[in-house]
């Protein structure tokens, strides 16, 4: 298991469209353990796999109270089937742009298809945090980051912010 480092904008890396995992193997699940070591580490509730300049359609969350058991959960491949009508506005923060928060509308709920752990293939309705968390998501693996709804000005202050973060250390 390792820590692996997380990119943060504006590395143009962020903006990968993603390729769909072809195997399943132990190979792949090793990433998988590492991107959610990383991402109880930092902490974050979820990690795509291009957070760590791995360019796959892989995805980890853990949306488990602090006080809960540790719940992980890996999306390989998601696909979303279906979206509500219905938004819901979340204050998001991402880990690839550290101590910013924006509100962002989603839909409320999704369909998704994607394959589990031991690549079997899986169908579920997400609602609440999890819905919100796994757009979140879906989008990093399609190259967008939540700074990308805001506004060019709300945008650029973030990535400034990040910058001068990243440097400081
Ligand atoms: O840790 C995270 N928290 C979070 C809060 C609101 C909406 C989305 C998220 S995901 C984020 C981790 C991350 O950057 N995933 O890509
Ligand atoms: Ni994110």
């Amino acid at each position: 298991m390792a820590i692996l480092p997380i990119i943060t904008v504006p590395d143009p890396i962020l903006k990968t469209v993603s390729a769909p995992v072809e195997v399943v193997d132990d190979d792949l699940r090793a990433l998988m353990d590492d991107m959610l070591e990383t991402m109880y580490a930092a902490p974050g509730i979820g990690l795509a796999a291009i957070q760590v300049g791995k360019p796959l359609r892989l995805l980890v969350m853990d949306l488990a109270e602090e006080d809960a058991d540790p719940d992980p959960q890996y999306y390989i491949n998601p696909q979303i089937t279906w979206t509500s009508d219905e938004l819901t506005t979340y204050n998001e923060g991402c880990l690839s742009v550290p101590e910013q928060y924006a509100d962002i509308d989603r839909p409320s709920e999704c369909k998704l298809t994607y394959l589990d752990y031991d690549g079997k293939e899986q169908a579920l309705h997400a609602t609440g945090l999890f819905a919100t968390c796994i757009q979140h998501e879906m989008d990093h693996l399609n190259g967008i980051v939540f700074i990308d709804y805001l506004s060019t000005l709300k945008k650029n202050m973030a990535v400034r912010k990040v910058k001068k973060l990243v440097k400081e250390g």
